[in-house]
């Protein structure tokens, strides 16, 4: 077992009443590491760290210049440490290995990018109205940001947040998900060790049924920013309203992933797979639900339920396995459950639709790989995120109609589409509610493009050049240098 402890006011230490909680490995279902679990008193201690640390001197008092430079100081220790923290993720949510090394070798450019935005981010002068007055604006921090992550990329998922508001001033505290805290706290070290004033970054672990509260509704907290389930996001936002805080929310979807007649078959049938089976479906972007054009359905599913057969599943820690367990024991009733939502509903299973019994899965919590058909667009596993490898098929006949049950959930993160017809890819491109759409490719991010949802896929956008105005207000400074004497009694 390893033991760790959490880090506030740049002090590592245990939960003030010395509670702990065990994380459990998925692959082999047996707990590894021993985590504090933080009371409210842990929690108000960081947020007062976090505070104080917005206001100091050797926080406040640096040049955007020199606060960019700690975050490539940051980007180059992840980077020397990307396969080790990797490991550590793979360990706490059995994700694949593979994926896992590909998001930390790649995450160092978040922390690159807004590291080089620091010190561009510029006010404006205003040519005002009024003659002798000179307007300009200021951009500047919000104070203190709660940063609040799930398990699925714990690491990736937090530098989208940790980059901008730190680049843009502010200072941090971050609760990573209960069930993948342990490479957060790998990762605490590295903060201290790129030059972060003590303070700045905090991290507390712990329950968000015990802590998550207090962390949004906290009087000193002047944002959230989080990424997590829709009824956690709608309680998170209500809380915050309380406070009229901002939050930035990444809430997950119910992708589609369009398939026209006139695809490139075998790409389109890859672009299927990736989006619901890798990373066993958990991820917020998973494409689970496949329409398919109703010429080219027989054969698409025939293809799809072929390839699909063939994905090892197994260790997550071995390079050669493509569906590793499901992270959490709820996370895997719940993926159970929904399968038998999909048969009370009438829907089939071609391949899985079960619990994986698989020697090679030990015991892990792993579910087969599976796909319905006979799936209508208002059906529940058609409407509701699984966060699992289950797949809808639902046929459709024309692009309009396409478009419409593409359009037909609450949710709007992302949608795929498979056409070789640039007219086609472009109308796609505009009548998709979708924050993100990919046309013949799928499961694409990066650090230099938005990311985020449409509808009740959330509020705000990760990555890109605008992510950092979600971490900065708007102040505009008037200058009277005329003097001249005005009306006291009417506006000027
Ligand atoms: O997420 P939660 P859970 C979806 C997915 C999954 C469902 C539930 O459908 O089945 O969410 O997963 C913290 N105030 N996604 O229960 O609860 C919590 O401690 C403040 C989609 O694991 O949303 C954790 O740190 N915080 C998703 C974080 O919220 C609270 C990724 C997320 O946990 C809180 C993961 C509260 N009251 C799950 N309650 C995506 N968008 O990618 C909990 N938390």
């Amino acid at each position: 077992m390893q033991n760790y402890e959490m880090l506030i006011d740049g002090r590592w230490a245990p939960a003030a009443d010395g509670q702990v909680f065990q994380s459990d490995n998925p692959f082999t279902g047996k707990p590894w590491a021993v985590i504090p679990r933080a009371g409210l008193q842990d929690v108000d201690r960081a947020i007062e760290a976090a505070w104080a640390a917005f206001r100091a001197p050797a926080w406040r008092g640096l040049t955007a210049s020199a606060r960019g430079l700690l975050l490539y100081r940051l980007a180059d220790l992840i980077e020397a440490e990307a396969d080790r923290l990797a490991a550590v993720e793979t360990r706490d949510n059995g994700k694949l290995i593979n994926e896992m090394r590909g998001q930390l070798r790649y995450l160092p450019q978040w922390y690159r990018y807004f590291g080089g935005l620091a010190d561009k981010v510029e006010g404006r002068v205003i040519p005002i109205d009024k003659p002798g007055v000179f307007n300009f604006t200021r951009e500047e921090p919000l104070g203190v940001i709660a940063v609040i992550t799930p398990w699925n990329s714990p690491l990736m998922l937090a530098a989208w947040k940790l980059a901008p508001a730190l680049a843009a001033g502010n200072t941090v505290v971050w609760k990573p998900s209960e069930y993948s805290s342990a490479s957060a706290l790998e990762l605490g070290p590295l903060f201290e060790k790129a030059g972060f004033p003590p303070g700045v970054v905090n991290i507390v672990t712990g329950f968000g049924s015990d802590i998550g509260d207090r962390l949004v509704t906290h009087p000193k907290v002047a944002k959230v920013a989080f990424t997590g389930g829709d009824a956690t996001g709608e309680a998170v936002y209500r809380a915050a309203a309380k406070h009229i805080k901002p939050v930035t929310l990444e809430l997950g979807g119910k992708s589609a992933n369009i398939v026209f007649e006139d695809c490139v078959l075998d790409d389109a049938v890859n672009g299927v797979v990736s989006g619901i089976f890798a990373a066993s479906g958990q991820t917020c972007i998973a494409g689970s639900r496949a329409l398919v054009q109703r010429s080219i359905y027989d054969s698409f599913v025939e293809k799809l339920v072929a390839l699909s057969k063939t994905a090892r599943m197994g260790d997550p820690s071995a390079d050669t396995t493509q569906v590793g367990p499901i992270t959490t024991q709820p996370q895997y009733r719940k993926i159970l459950e929904y399968i038998d939502i999909a048969r009370g509903e009438g829907a089939t299973a071609v391949l899985g639709g079960a619990a994986a019994t698989r020697p090679e899965c030990g015991d892990g919590w792993f579910v087969e790989p599976t796909i319905f058909v006979g799936v209508k667009p208002d059906m529940r596993i058609a409407q509701e995120e699984v966060f699992g490898p289950v797949l809808a098929v639902i046929p459709f006949d024309t692009e309009d109609e396409a478009i419409e049950i593409a359009n037909s959930t609450q949710f709007g993160l992302a949608a795929g589409a498979w056409t070789q017809n640039i007219g086609r890819a472009l109308r796609l491109s505009e009548k998709l509610e979708a924050g993100t759409v990919w046309i013949n490719t799928y499961r694409a991010v990066s650090y230099l493009s938005p990311f985020g949802g449409y509808k009740r896929s959330g509020i705000g956008r990760e990555s890109g050049l605008t992510a950092i105005k979600e971490y900065l207000q708007e102040k505009s400074v008037w200058i009277d240098a005329q003097g001249a004497p005005s009306n006291p009694f009417v506006m000027r």
